[in-house]
């Protein structure tokens, strides 16, 4: 996608040409520019979350059309995912920063068979960032590793994704299993991941589908605070 890239000053750009750019380094996987464009667009003055979803995310989205249209291959993918997760890394210690009070506490993993973590990386920090404690158990858990991290960390919330057709119905053998345990109603139960939908969520009874890190931050307080309530009436 890029052209060659060598006489780009990033500093120079503008903010919309810096973007732009960003996007064609995500695609050429250059993890060390887009570091640096993220510490750019920061002294700019953009908050971490806008560099997150505008520059990160946006560009994401193309490489994964790309990857979808046969374009782009895993290596390809993979080295995108890697500069994804410099950037990431630079804005999660700034999202986590906001001196939100604790706001309650989840386990996070995505589920056996699959190994995407971004999304799910990305919902962890939003999460942290909005006051929860997280524990992520990262990728291809096995119903036992979430059981083990409930039974460990005691979390108002349990969160599952996946982003493949043929992993999600896996999230429907965790559910399962708290059922038959007796435990289900122990823990919200917030599921996401791109082949997901509302109805999916509904069907493995899960108690709501989040369709993005923003959305799964808001239905986590949601359902927190209505657990609180409930609690303190009796
Ligand atoms: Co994969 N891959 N991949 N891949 N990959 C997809 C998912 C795919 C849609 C690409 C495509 O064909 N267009 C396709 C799935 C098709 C399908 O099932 N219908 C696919 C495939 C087929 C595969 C392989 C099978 C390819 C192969 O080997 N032939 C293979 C499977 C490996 C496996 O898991 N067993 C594979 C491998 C890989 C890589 C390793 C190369 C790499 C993953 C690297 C990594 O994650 N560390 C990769 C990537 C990067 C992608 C795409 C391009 C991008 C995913 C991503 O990171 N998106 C993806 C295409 C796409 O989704 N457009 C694709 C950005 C991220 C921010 O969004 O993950 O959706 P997302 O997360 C969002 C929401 O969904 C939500 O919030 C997040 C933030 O807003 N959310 C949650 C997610 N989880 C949540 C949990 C919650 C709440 C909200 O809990 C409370």
């Amino acid at each position: 996608m890029a052209e060659d890239d060598d006489d780009i000053i990033l500093a120079d750009l503008d903010d919309d040409e810096l973007v732009q750019q960003m996007f064609d380094d995500l695609y050429d996987g250059l993890r060390e520019e887009i570091e640096e464009s993220v510490q750019i667009l920061l002294a700019r003055g953009w908050a971490p979350y806008k560099i997150l979803t505008e520059a990160l995310v946006g560009g994401m989205t193309i490489v994964g059309a790309d990857f979808r249209d046969g374009i782009l291959f895993v290596p390809e993918v993979l080295l995108a995912a890697n500069a994804m997760k410099g950037g990431m890394q630079i804005l999660k210690p700034l999202l986590a920063e906001t001196g939100a009070p604790r706001m309650g506490s989840m386990v996070i993993g995505t589920v056996k068979g699959d190994i995407h973590d971004i999304g799910k990386n990305l919902v962890s920090m939003m999460m942290e960032g909005a006051g929860f404690e997280v524990v992520d158990l990262g990728i291809n858990n096995p119903v036992e590793n979430y059981l083990e991290a409930l039974d460990e960390h005691k979390p108002d919330i349990l969160g599952m994704s996946a982003l493949l057709t043929t992993t999600m119905p896996y999230m429907k053998v965790v559910i399962d299993t708290l059922i038959e345990q007796g435990r289900r109603d122990d823990y919200i139960v917030l599921v996401g991941g791109a082949p997901l939908n509302e109805e999916f969520g509904k069907a493995i009874g899960a108690d709501a589908y989040c369709r993005d890190a923003a959305v799964a931050v808001e239905t986590a307080k949601a359902y927190v605070a209505r657990k609180h309530n409930a609690m303190a009436a009796g």
